[in-house]
């Protein structure tokens, strides 16, 4: 798995990818959203790989998208319709996704760590949707994303002056799970992975479906789709087997089956 944006470190069932553009503060340029886009798909199909974290390193997450890049260009530039698509297939990466946010995460970075699963924030990480200082408005799920998770006026507010929020204040809020120290946040990330990892794989599958799900829908329709979730993982072999386990008082050994 080579690629010129983003590097991709596999350990057993957990691969980590890097957002590899330090010298812009990983703008996320075309190339860079096309190499994580691609990277992440690769590895959803990777039979080895089931936890997917996210990170930008030890500085910061990503600055949004490329400014530079994007100055010139029209609203029907290939550039930025083809950078659609790949970042449409982002956000439907079946397998869950932990992203460890160091430093900044502003525009499409935010919008980048949103739709990950799980967020876990270092101290010094800052939250933002800076666009409407450009003269333009998040274009990745900023003000959709933002608003299910924080609410209408705090969304507002953020979307409206393009302020940051502090890692503590997203925490409080409900936009990450947790917030250490930078050093940590990586490792965090991993451990979580590794827990999620160590599940049954259709069942971990079927509940992120089902509390993605939640967000599209309405009630009816998402207690239909969790029953029917429900139902099929009653024909799993990991269901016999976690119940079993359970009640011979021992350690499951699941098989994704
Ligand atoms: N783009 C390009 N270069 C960037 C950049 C960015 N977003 N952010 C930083 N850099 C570059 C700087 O230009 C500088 O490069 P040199 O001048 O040294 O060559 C280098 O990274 C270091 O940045 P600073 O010198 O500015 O560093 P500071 O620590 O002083 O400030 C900062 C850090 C993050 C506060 C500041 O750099 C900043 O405000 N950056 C811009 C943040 C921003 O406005 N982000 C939102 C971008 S708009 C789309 C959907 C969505 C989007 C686009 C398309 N489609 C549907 C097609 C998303 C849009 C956005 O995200």
């Amino acid at each position: 798995m080579n690629y010129e944006n983003v590097i991709v470190a596999k350990d057993g069932a957990i691969a980590v990818v890097t957002l590899n553009r330090p010298q812009a503060l990983n703008a996320l340029s075309y190339g860079l959203v096309k190499d994580l886009s691609l990277a992440m798909q690769e590895l959803d199909q990777d039979a080895e790989v089931r936890v997917i974290v996210v990170t930008g390193g030890d500085k910061v997450f990503a600055a949004g998208a490329d400014i530079k890049e994007m100055a010139d260009k029209g609203p029907f530039d290939p550039l930025i319709l083809e950078r659609l698509a790949y970042r449409d297939k982002i956000n439907k990466i079946s397998k869950p996704v932990v992203a460890a946010v160091i430093g900044f995460a502003l525009g499409g970075g935010c919008e980048l760590a949103m739709s990950c699963d799980i967020i876990v924030a270092a101290e010094n990480a800052r939250f933002g949707q800076p666009e409407v200082n450009l003269g333009i408005i998040p274009g990745s799920g900023g003000t959709q994303r933002l608003t299910h998770l924080l609410g209408k006026h705090r969304a507002m507010e953020l979307v409206l002056t393009g302020d940051m929020l502090n890692a503590n204040d997203a925490e409080r809020l409900g936009l990450v799970n947790r917030v250490v120290p930078a050093e940590l946040c990586l490792e965090e990330a991993v451990n979580i992975a590794r827990k999620i990892a160590a599940k049954p794989q259709l069942a971990v599958r079927a509940a992120k479906e089902a509390v993605l799900k939640s967000a599209n829908t309405g009630l009816d329709e998402g207690l239909e789709f969790e029953r029917k979730a429900f139902y099929l993982l009653f024909a799993s072999e990991d269901r016999s087997e976690g119940m079993q386990a359970f009640l011979e008082k021992r350690k499951a050994e699941f098989k994704g089956k």
